[in-house]
């Protein structure tokens, strides 16, 4: 079991300076008890905490780290860039070329995309153009999903929301609650319904391919080309969120694993490489409408800014070159197959849901398939379970709704401890 002197001690220093002693609230431990840990450092697949301990990491920084955490040429790229071009300019610089070139060769429904520095950024903007492009104001998103903290995004929410246990936030108007929409995922009868109700009203659909804040709950293929024909035949802007799971899941994200194409993306996590990056991209027609060329306004001093790009086109190089895509289904398999052997040896029959390397073992034997389903999931035993997989070294998310990362630095041997660590863990989340 880890001694976490220090880390205690930052967190007691921390709550006075900083709201909950954090800068995110899932990170805060509250739903799975205990207090957070301070890392103090962390290389490939593993960080190391300021108490000495080492842990086998399966959050990645929350996705960006499909190859590790310092990847070595990624490593190399950002410190070349910071001593020969420099962190910020304001100005339009050759790289943002690049990586637009970059995006709109690999994502399949993008034609231009504009660079903002975080997921959150990407898809107020992406909605915000949607809004200024239709004309209408409403949007549809779907119960459990999350895209970030803006306003429009914060009914219904999932990720810390829900991991808080209050999807709604304090904070958000009632006029912009009310022109949010929720159906329910994966029932497209639910989208018909507000769609009918609300004719001619709807902006957008925005919706996360393959939910990752809910645990994780993949899109049914004939959902998604369902919601496509609706958007189509009803003028509304179909916006997938691949923040998540674009470039995860697949090289082109879920538009390219479902071969659904939506009118505008919103991208971040990996395409940062492990610095705050995210964007949005879609359409000609559509992105013609931002701002310098369109009247819908969206800027930032550091969008586009070199540290960030480098990070992130040397990660997408990386991707290109090496397709980890297949060793990436290996591994996670793997840890699918291992995990349900354990549960079999125990008579458990516990959910897993899985799409690539992105998965979630939900403590409820209810088909997970949408924000109700999920929440039939025990997080008391969650909280166990994570903390079990803790003391043996392995960090997982702190919420039972978050997803577990498996990524490329993983070794077999990372992955036959992680089995053996399930087993234990499952036996002391029935103590
Ligand atoms: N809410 C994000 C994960 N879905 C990030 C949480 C964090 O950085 O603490």
């Amino acid at each position: 079991m880890p001694q976490l002197t220090k880390s205690a001690e930052l967190f007691e220093l921390a709550k006075k300076f900083i709201p909950g002693g954090v800068n995110s609230p899932v990170r805060a431990f509250k739903s799975v008890g205990g207090t957070p840990i301070y890392m103090a450092k962390g290389e490939g697949a593993y960080m190391t905490d300021v108490d000495g301990n080492t842990y086998l990491d399966y959050v990645g920084s929350w996705g960006p780290f499909i190859l590790g955490s310092m990847q070595p040429r990624v490593t190399a790229a950002i410190e070349y860039t910071l001593r020969n071009i420099g962190s910020s300019f304001g100005t339009p610089i050759e790289m943002e070329i690049e990586i637009a070139e970059l995006l709109s060769r690999i994502v399949p429904s993008i034609e231009m995309v504009r660079m903002v520095n975080s997921g959150t950024e990407a898809t107020m903007s992406a909605v915000r153009l949607a809004r200024g492009y239709t004309g209408r104001d409403k949007i549809i998103k779907f119960e459990g999903c999350y895209h970030g903290h803006g306003d429009s995004f914060l009914i219904k929410a999932g990720s810390g929301v829900l991991t808080l246990g209050s999807p709604d936030s304090p904070g958000v108007t009632k006029g912009t609650a009310a022109d949010t929409l929720n159906a329910t995922y994966n029932d497209i009868e639910s989208v018909r319904l507000l769609v009918n109700e609300n004719k001619g009203d709807i902006a957008a659909i925005i919706i996360e391919p393959v939910a990752g804040n809910t645990g994780v709950i993949p899109a049914k293929k004939e959902f998604l080309v369902a919601l496509r024909e609706l958007c189509d035949q009803e003028g509304i802007i179909l916006i997938f969120d691949e923040v998540m799971c674009g470039f995860r899941v697949a090289l082109g994200g879920a538009q390219e694993l479902y071969g659904v194409t939506p009118d505008l993306t919103t991208m971040g996590k990996i395409i940062g490489g492990g610095l705050p990056v995210g964007a949005f991209g879609g359409k000609r027609q559509i992105m013609e409408n931002v701002a310098p060329l369109g009247a819908v306004y969206q800027a930032g001093t550091l969008s586009g800014n070199p540290l960030a790009l480098t990070a992130g086109l040397e990660t997408l190089k990386i991707l290109m070159e090496e397709n980890p895509y297949p060793e990436l289904e290996r591994k996670a398999a793997f840890l699918e197959a291992g995990f349900r052997e354990n549960m079999q040896k125990l008579g458990l029959n516990y959910v897993q849901n899985r799409v690539g390397s992105m998965a979630c073992l939900f403590f409820t034997e209810t088909p997970v398939v949408d924000y109700k389903s999920a929440i039939t999931a025990d997080s008391a035993k969650y909280g166990k379970y994570f903390h079990s997989m803790l003391d043996q070294g392995i960090y997982l998310a702190p919420s039972q709704f978050e997803a577990m990362f498996t990524s490329f630095v993983h070794t077999e041997e990372d992955l036959e401890k992680t089995v053996k660590a399930n087993y234990n863990a499952l036996v002391a989340a029935h103590q």
